[in-house]
């Protein structure tokens, strides 16, 4: 009986002089429709796979090898009489080699291009199927799924010193290979948006299966990751929007470190969560925290307001525009030392003014693509396992939050209270934001009691507290923020609402004629 290997690739690289090798070892060359021509080409001796099944390759290549004369003779046992003699009784060849690999799914699914059809016509299945059938039956049949393995393979069955070890290795990796690509198969069936199944099927978003596939591809190692002895890499989702940090591009200055792509994110995330206010907006990020939001008519006010919000903090700090920054804005961010900027674009004229600024990262994000879409969940590691949760996307219509003091608040105030509730629930739990109509005068985040991120946001506004309004990511356990708050001249407050004590808290704010909201919807960040 001849001996077989059987060979078909999708990246034909390196295949011809593989083959060659394998006919000098004394192998006939079984191969499918584009590979066996790419090797005749070369001047291969080589068996089509439809001769040797006897049956036409079919359904425009979704079934080529798929055929028991395949998969019989991959995986009979050779020391099993049965197998054996079944073989015999239906005339079939074992195969003991097998070279594939496999559709590249991936690679398609990441082009912008690709429609759906595309895409699953690029689901590999007689190429996984022949490599697990090898690899089950590895002590019988050699499986490479990864060229790098062709070489010391060849070489040991020159030497006949491949080693029940080494098949044993090639067989976990055909197990690694296929489960990952497999993966990519189930996220992307997940997450495209055009087909009929999932698009009409709502409940995709909001359940989480029992198992379920995260798959990111690499994008860079990174020099190292929050310290410099933490080793660290940066993977990006295989559909990243384009609007993301995975996604951006960058034009200037340093490679990003791990805590740059955080801050550069958190400020991303921030701007974005402005985007209906529609208006030219500004956010000024230190250690994943906004230290100063600015709105305005034109890029140069709403900067002008995000600088003035804390022009400390700012120092050192990642700033992202949501419009194409012009010199004048290029020429007031030079003046400060910044890590990042971030906009959907930069003039040349600003380029040339960052230019003399090198150490500066300059970034763009495409801003006019979404970039949260339904069901998008976060990931967050714990000691021996995984929470995963929907990404904090709700924003509730002032229409429905309740005004529970005597005093309601002026139009003026509504304005202030608005911008505050949507930028509270940025800034780390516990959490409460200073703002007026168009700019945050005193940030207090990440402090283990409520009245203590408020005194520190108080202390920011310093004087400009006066007539201004304080929004708080959760309710007031007690009294004691509307207090300070009011000793500080605060004008109106926004907050959850929902404690027993927020009897106490509402007649505090009415005590110093406060106007309070209750929004009844909270937003932690931890
Ligand atoms: O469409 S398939 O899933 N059906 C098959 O029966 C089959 N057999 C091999 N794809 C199949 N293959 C794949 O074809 C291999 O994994 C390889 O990537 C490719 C090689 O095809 P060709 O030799 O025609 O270029």
């Amino acid at each position: 009986m001849a001996r077989y290997a059987l060979v078909s690739v999708f990246d034909k690289t390196g295949v011809v002089e593989l083959c060659q090798r394998l006919v000098e070892l004394g192998y006939g060359i079984l191969s499918t429709g584009g590979t066996a021509t790419h090797l005749r080409n070369a001047g291969l001796a080589v068996k089509d796979v439809e001769e040797h099944t006897g049956f036409p390759e079919m359904l425009d290549g979704r079934v080529k090898t798929l055929h028991p004369r395949i998969h019989a003779g991959l995986l009979a046992l050779r020391n099993h009489p049965q197998h054996q003699e079944s073989l015999r009784q239906h005339q079939i060849d074992p195969i003991d080699l097998v070279v594939v690999n496999l559709y590249p799914f991936t690679d398609t699914v990441s082009r912008q291009d690709a429609t759906f059809e595309e895409c699953i016509e690029m689901i590999d299945i007689g190429g996984p199927s022949m490599l697990r059938a090898a690899a089950k039956n590895f002590h019988g049949c050699i499986p490479l799924v990864d060229p790098a393995d062709y070489r010391w393979v060849l070489d040991k069955l020159a030497e006949d010193s491949l080693t029940a070890t080494d098949r044993q290795k090639l067989a976990a990796k055909v197990f690694a290979v296929t489960a990952a690509y497999d993966g990519f198969v189930a996220d992307y069936l997940l997450r495209a948006e055009h087909t009929a199944v999932v698009s009409d099927d709502k409940s995709i978003s909001s359940e989480f299966p029992m198992q379920f596939h995260y798959v990111a591809i690499s994008k860079q190692s990174l020099r190292y990751g929050e310290n410099p002895h933490q080793a660290a890499h940066f993977y990006r989702d295989l559909q990243a929007s384009p609007a993301s940090i995975a996604a951006a591009q960058q034009l200037q200055g340093k490679e990003l470190s791990y805590n740059n792509i955080q801050d550069a994110d958190a400020a991303i995330q921030i701007l974005r969560g402005l985007d209906d206010l529609q208006t030219a907006a500004v956010v000024a990020v230190k250690h994943m925290n906004p230290c100063g939001i600015g709105l305005g008519e034109t890029l140069e006010e709403a900067y002008a307001r995000a600088y003035e919000a804390d022009p400390v903090s700012i120092f050192g700090g990642i700033v992202a525009l949501n419009r194409v920054v012009n010199r004048s804005v290029a020429e007031k961010m030079a003046e400060l030392f910044l890590e990042i900027i971030i906009a959907p674009d930069y003039t040349s004229e600003a380029l040339a003014v960052m230019a003399r600024k090198k150490n500066v990262r300059l970034l763009t994000v495409d801003m006019a693509k979404p970039l949260h879409q339904p069901g998008d969940v976060t990931f967050r590691r714990v000691s021996g396992g995984l929470l995963v949760q929907e990404v904090d996307t709700f924003v509730s219509s002032p229409e429905t939050w309740r005004v529970v003091t005597h005093r309601a608040p002026s139009e003026e105030e509504w304005r202030a209270l608005q911008f505050a509730w949507r930028t509270v629930r940025y800034v780390k739990s516990n959490a409460i934001v200073v703002a007026n109509a168009f700019q945050t005068l005193g940030i207090g985040p990440g402090q283990s009691n409520r009245v203590g991120a408020a005194e520190i946001a108080l202390r920011q506004a310093g004087s400009r507290a006066v007539g201004a309004v304080l929004a708080s990511d959760a309710f007031f356990p007690m009294r004691d923020t509307v207090d300070a708050a009011a000793s500080a001249g605060i004008a109106a407050i926004v907050q959850p609402g929902g404690s027993i004590r927020d009897a106490e808290s509402v007649e505090a704010a009415n005590e110093k004629q406060i106007a309070m909201v209750f929004t009844g919807e909270r937003h932690f960040l931890h």
